[in-house]
């Protein structure tokens, strides 16, 4: 037998979402996990909102992921326990984050992944992780929702398995971001904000914060409030959206897959579910990058216009701790980004000098 030498002995090398919490989530008792050692994302302390709220604001950076998502929790649950089954092939429809997620796992397990995505709406790293780790990729003319009803047919009539999240075990996975949150603050927030898709994020969420409270390892449960883009808001308005359209990709979707529990997420919580414009959206996408180093995808960033749009609608949140979950990575849609950037009136980078060090300051404005 080995020892381990003394200073080591306190490190604990995060093993991923399933090992961590196995005995919390209801997975088949005996699953190998398959997994990229997802989860375990850091809490970071944004002074930027907590000045302005006069709340302490935490962001649960879920770009932190392997794939760059929060999709890898729910991802190792759902293709754990397909492999396991015996399944051969997966399956999902996505607006670009499952996507790459499930084609990663799926890479892991020796499944082959098929995606289908809405035709010309998905960002460019999300298609090119899904195209490298070797799905098959197939492009509908329609939207997600259309994607989603293709996928289930599939999974129906063919040997392929569903892993969109109307597959529960996905919410078992996602469900471990709110046990981190908990163990991390030593309770549950007050408030827990996020944007809100296919809706499964939220109810997972809610799935996880109702359990710890349940079992005594938190006091109380957090308001959840969610927010989605104006033009894709049917759990804001209540009614389907035939036609969904934002920037923000991500959450282009008009009939959400989750809607009942996550409108029991939002009843059972004293929350609510609010629209951001495409505009709020990336200003706050431009102003997390600029003020925190926190970059996230637009779809992310609806949870700080939704809060930033609170605030300027009067909405106090002094003296409350609250968590803003940021979904996915900037770098997965740079596009968006850089145009948000410049329709904002700002400069992109135009500056070009020869090597040589007067130039450069005079460039900078130091000379
Ligand atoms: C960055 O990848 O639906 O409300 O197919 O990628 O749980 O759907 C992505 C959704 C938020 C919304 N933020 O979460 C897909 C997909 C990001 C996302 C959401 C998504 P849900």
């Amino acid at each position: 037998m080995t020892t381990t030498p003394p200073a080591l002995q306190h490190r604990h090398q995060w093993r991923g979402v399933i090992e961590e919490y196995r005995s919390l989530l209801e997975i088949p008792a005996g699953t190998p996990a398959i997994t990229l050692r997802e989860g375990g994302t850091p809490l970071v302390h944004s002074e930027w909102l907590s000045g302005l709220t006069r709340a302490e604001v935490w962001l649960k950076v879920e770009g932190d992921n392997p794939t760059g998502s929060f999709k890898d929790r729910g991802m190792t649950a759902a293709i754990s326990v397909a492999k396991h089954a015996g399944a051969q092939a997966v399956v999902c429809a996505s607006t670009g984050n499952t996507s790459a997620s499930m084609a990663a796992y799926a890479a892991k397990a020796g499944l082959k992944p098929l995606v289908l995505v809405p035709e010309g709406k998905i960002a460019a790293g999300k298609m090119a992780q899904a195209i490298l780790h070797g799905a098959q990729v197939i492009m509908v003319r329609g939207n997600f929702d259309d994607c989603l009803m293709l996928a289930k047919g599939l999974a129906w009539e063919y040997p392929v398995a569903l892993v969109n999240s109307v597959n529960p075990v996905r919410l078992e996975g996602q469900k471990t971001a709110a046990f981190e949150i908990v163990d991390f603050l030593g309770d549950a927030p007050d408030y827990h904000l996020l944007p809100v898709g296919n809706a499964g994020n939220i109810s997972a969420y809610w799935l996880g914060f109702s359990q710890y409270a349940q079992l005594g390892l938190a006091t109380k449960t957090p308001i959840m409030r969610g927010f989605q883009a104006e033009g894709a808001a049917p759990l804001v308005t209540g009614e389907p959206f035939p036609d969904p359209e934002t920037r923000a990709t991500a959450i282009r979707i008009g009939n959400p897959a989750s809607w009942k529990l996550a409108e029991a997420a939002r009843n059972e919580s004293g929350g609510s579910f609010q629209s951001v414009t495409d505009d709020q959206i990336l200003s706050a996408q431009r102003d997390l990058a600029a003020h925190d180093g926190v970059f996230v995808e637009p779809a992310s960033a609806a949870g700080i216009a939704g809060l930033l749009q609170e605030l300027a609608g009067g909405e106090s949140y002094a003296g409350s701790t609250v968590v803003v979950t940021v979904t996915g990575h900037g770098l997965k849609d740079t596009a968006t980004a850089l145009e948000g950037f410049a329709s904002s009136g700002q400069s992109l980078v135009d500056t070009v000098i020869d090597a040589d060090v007067t130039a450069a300051a005079v460039a900078a404005g130091l000379a």
